[in-house]
């Protein structure tokens, strides 16, 4: 078997040492008596390669193509919130290389947490027709049901609670590639880092007073809080109320009317409470530590209770405030001091 090529070798090299004009000459004469073989080789060609070509290349190219591209999150704006539905506002950048001409046909892509197993979706996102360009912004404003209340509160828990966590949008469509009349399937699957809200870190309350002559049950405790919103997620939550816990003991309940958070800084809201046990608040803030090395300050805890936007109960928005604490340091000796002019010591003094 090793011979073989051997022994070939030196043939070929001899058939290459021929001159060219020969073989041009025998290669016309060969190409005229053999054109029908030329022929089938052509139709070949034709009828086989280039449909597969076609029918798997170039739908692997699309889907390749697809893949590659990068689906980058702008900002979601969640308005019109209701018990079952809502209008969402999602605007998206899609970068690919550019390389091939190709639209994507208009699809239905479904959202879900990436990290969970389940991959439950939460919410559908209708996406319009685009196209392979090296950039395009992909604005779309759409009303959304809410088919999953389950999905969507642990979406909006994780939203809450997470410093990033991972969304995947995912659909099937078709593709167009330019100069072909086919049209190919191929599936749109992208995940997203999706800053979250982590748990409203950072949320004061200042400017807060206090009105000890206020009868029970109404609101006694008045401030401005301030809530940093480091998400992407702009949201309209409505009238909504919180557990106020101070040392374990509940002892009230806060109030933040017409609340929607959008991202940064500039969530600033007029903030009231009932406080069922002022005695307790102002007896701790004399004690110690929080009289002396804390200087009267005294850290409270909000827990969501309700949230009621036009008459309507968001539970996928309470049930995710609900889920965990915020603690916020409250300046009581400052509040007793600017709403009833004396200033609270230490007890021992
Ligand atoms: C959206 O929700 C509201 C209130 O729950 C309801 O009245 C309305 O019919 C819903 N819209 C659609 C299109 O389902
Ligand atoms: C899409 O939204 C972005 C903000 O996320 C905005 O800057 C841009 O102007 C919008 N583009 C269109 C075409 O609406
Ligand atoms: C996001 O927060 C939820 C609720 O606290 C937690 O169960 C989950 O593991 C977090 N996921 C990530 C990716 O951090
Ligand atoms: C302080 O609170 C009062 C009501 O208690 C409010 O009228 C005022 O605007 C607040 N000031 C600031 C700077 O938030
Ligand atoms: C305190 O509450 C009482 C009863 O609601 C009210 O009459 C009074 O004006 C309030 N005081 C202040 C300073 O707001
Ligand atoms: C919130 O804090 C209160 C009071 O300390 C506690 O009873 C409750 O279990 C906490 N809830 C969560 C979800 O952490
Ligand atoms: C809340 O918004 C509604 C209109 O959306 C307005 O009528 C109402 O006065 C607002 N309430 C507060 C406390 O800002
Ligand atoms: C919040 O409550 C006030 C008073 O009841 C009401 O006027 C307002 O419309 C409510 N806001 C929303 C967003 O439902
Ligand atoms: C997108 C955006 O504005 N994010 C801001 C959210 O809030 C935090 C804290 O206030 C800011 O640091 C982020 O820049």
């Amino acid at each position: 078997m090793d011979k073989q090529p051997e022994d070939k070798q030196p043939e070929y090299t001899q058939t290459e040492n021929v001159a060219e004009k020969p073989r041009k000459r025998g290669c016309a004469g060969h190409c005229l008596k053999f054109w029908w073989a030329y022929l089938i080789a052509v139709i070949v060609i034709v009828v086989i390669v280039v449909p597969v070509v076609i029918l798997v290349g170039v739908p692997k190219i699309a889907q390749q193509k697809l893949d590659h591209a990068e689906l980058i999150l702008d900002s979601i704006v969640m308005t019109n919130a209701r018990a079952q539905n809502f209008t969402m506002s999602i605007n998206t950048e899609i970068k690919s290389d550019g390389k091939v001409k190709a639209t994507i046909e208009p699809f239905e892509g479904v959202m879900y947490l990436e990290d969970l197993p389940e991959h439950k979706p939460f919410a559908k996102v209708h996406f319009p027709e685009t196209t392979s360009a090296k950039s395009q912004i992909i604005n779309i404003t759409q009303f959304t049901m809410i088919d999953d209340l389950d999905a969507f509160t642990t979406f909006n828990t994780w939203l809450l609670h997470n410093e990033t966590f991972r969304v995947t949008v995912e659909g099937d469509t078709k593709v167009h590639v330019k100069g072909i009349a086919r049209a190919y399937g191929v599936t749109f699957k992208k995940t997203i880092d999706m800053p979250g809200l982590r748990m409203l870190d950072g949320t004061t309350v200042t400017n807060t007073t206090v009105n000890a002559t206020a009868p029970k049950g109404q609101n006694n405790f008045f401030g401005t809080v301030r809530i940093p919103n480091y998400s992407k997620v702009a949201f309209e939550l409505g009238n909504t109320s919180f557990h106020n816990y101070l040392l374990d003991k509940e002892i009230g309940t806060v109030y933040l009317d017409n609340l929607s958070l959008k991202p940064g800084n500039d969530n600033v809201y007029p903030m009231r409470a009932t406080i069922d046990d002022l005695g307790y608040v102002t007896g701790l803030a004399v004690q110690k530590p929080y009289c002396d090395k804390l200087n009267g300050v005294l850290p409270f805890k909000l827990r969501g209770k309700s949230v009621i936007n036009h008459g309507e109960s968001l539970s996928y928005f309470a049930d995710a405030l609900a889920s965990g604490n915020q603690t916020v340091q409250i300046d009581i000796r400052g509040t007793v001091k600017r709403s009833m002019g004396f200033t609270l010591g230490c007890t021992d003094e």
